[in-house]
């Protein structure tokens, strides 16, 4: 199998996380995000959606969407178990994954992609053009403050984030807080729960990845 992947895209760096933690090693194909080599006819045919991460097996199927692809890693490598044991616990990994991707995810995307000079006419991922919108900057500057304060609450009774143990929703909002600080959004001083999570999933192995 091959992970298209690129180095600083928040993303692929799920799948990368997600690879550390299981001690999978896997070829890496660098797609270069900022010469547009996404948009290229080699890429399409890879995904014509034009995005990574994207994992193509050995057959030549290709699977993207982080989550799809740590999915079916997980059913190849189930050690250690990244989406909970239970279905209870499955079912709330799956649930807080989705929050974190739709509170904070795409309030990141909105900021950063309604702003960045680089990325006019470039406002959402994908082949098509979509102009920026200022005010979807300001507006994704605003819901990721009401992101910070929403995980800091769910920090509050529980070790992570879908629960006492680690998952596939602490490494998708390891990836947003770390992408959010490099854009100067930060969680406020007083969300010590955030802090504290911060602290102990950055703290592991796999968050270099
Ligand atoms: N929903 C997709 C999102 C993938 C995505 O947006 N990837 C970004 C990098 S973080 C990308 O490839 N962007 C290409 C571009 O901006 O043209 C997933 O979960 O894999």
């Amino acid at each position: 199998m091959k992970l298209y992947d690129c180095k600083t895209a928040p993303s692929p760096r799920r799948v990368r996380v997600f690879l550390a933690e299981k001690g999978i090693e896997l070829e890496s194909v660098q797609v270069d995000l900022g010469s547009g080599e996404q948009f290229g006819p080699e890429f399409r045919r890879i995904n014509p959606d034009c995005v990574v991460p994207v994992l193509e097996l050995d057959d030549g199927r290709c699977i993207s969407e982080v989550i799809a692809i740590c999915h079916y890693l997980e059913e190849l490598y189930p050690e250690p178990p990244m989406f909970g044991e239970t279905a209870e616990e499955r079912a709330t990994v799956l649930m807080w994954n989705a929050k974190v991707e739709q509170q904070g995810l795409w309030a990141m995307a909105d900021a950063f992609r309604n702003s960045a000079k680089g990325l006019a006419d470039k406002a959402l991922p994908g082949p098509d053009p979509y102009p920026q919108i200022p005010e979807l900057a300001e507006r994704g500057r605003a819901r990721m403050q009401a992101f910070f304060k929403r995980i800091d609450a769910q920090l509050a009774d529980n070790q992570f984030i879908a629960g006492d143990f680690y998952s596939v929703a602490d490494i998708a909002a390891l990836a947003v807080v770390d992408f959010a600080a490099w854009l100067k959004m930060k969680p406020p001083e007083n969300a010590k729960n955030i802090a504290r999570w911060y602290a102990s999933v950055a703290g592991r192995a796999s968050a270099t990845a």
